[in-house]
């Protein structure tokens, strides 16, 4: 938070990511680094209350910011994953092939409607915008359309790849929607594909590591939406 100390240097050669325990966009590259088995540490930020020098790492002091191994830092959720994707071969979550990749990176893209759509039923209170529930359902239908053109358990194929890991974090989130939006909007038989998907997904060993039970997320937003976000909720029974 605001006046601590600088964090002292990482390990010579381990990578260092800024963070936020919330954040949907640094769990992303979480997903990624766990995916591919990458030795990292975190540093979490109090974006409520930033610390001064983090404006030195990362310009406009969001989070994530990941500091490579040589001390460079770089930015941008999509950037930092692509990154890691062609630095550590082993496992590569991008198709190799151009034009998939290329279509993947337009459905992600895409999909920043329903992460839009999603921020603002989420932390509009008292509120509910008919135009944000459908932007939200009808970027749904494209996935769950996709999946089924696919015809694989995964959009990445038999194991999750770059896709099925830039989305989930909206994906993991989508049950509190009920909550605080129209509680029709997940109807189960027109998302019949991308529930099983969403299941799978929260069985595999690497997403499970960064995953949060719909309690806590329905904790934190209340704690975000009172003005006093607790980024400390979870330290005690997952750190
Ligand atoms: N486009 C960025 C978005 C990152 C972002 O919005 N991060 C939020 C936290 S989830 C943040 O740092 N907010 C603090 C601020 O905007 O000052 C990415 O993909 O990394």
């Amino acid at each position: 938070m605001q006046g601590s100390k600088r964090p002292s240097s990482p390990v010579k050669g381990k990578l260092r990511l800024y963070s936020n325990r919330f954040c949907p966009y640094s769990q992303r590259v979480i997903l990624v680094l766990d995916a591919k088995k990458i030795s990292y540490d975190v540093v979490n930020i109090n974006l409520y209350s930033k610390p001064d020098w983090y404006y030195d790492k990362s310009p406009f002091g969001k989070v994530p910011a990941l500091e490579a191994e040589n001390g460079d830092v770089i930015y941008e959720s999509l950037v930092i994953c692509d990154y890691l994707d062609e630095k550590y071969k082993a496992h590569h979550l991008h198709s190799q092939d151009p034009l998939q990749k290329a279509k993947d990176r337009l459905l992600i893209e895409q999909f920043n409607r329903v992460v839009n759509a999603m921020y603002k039923i989420l932390s509009s209170i008292g509120r509910v915008n008919l135009d944000d529930d459908e932007a939200v359902a009808n970027g749904l239908i494209t996935f769950e359309r996709e999946l089924m053109n696919r015809g694989t358990p995964f959009f990445g194929g038999n194991k999750p790849g770059m896709l099925d890991l830039m989305i989930w974090p909206w994906c993991e989130r989508a049950e509190i929607l009920k909550l605080f939006g129209n509680a029709n909007l997940l109807k189960k038989d027109k998302y019949r594909r991308l529930l099983e998907w969403s299941r799978r997904m929260a069985e595999e060993p690497s997403v499970k590591r960064s995953m949060m039970d719909s309690n806590t997320h329905i904790k934190y937003l209340q704690s975000y939406r009172a003005g006093r976000p607790d980024y400390d909720m979870i330290l005690n029974s997952t750190d």
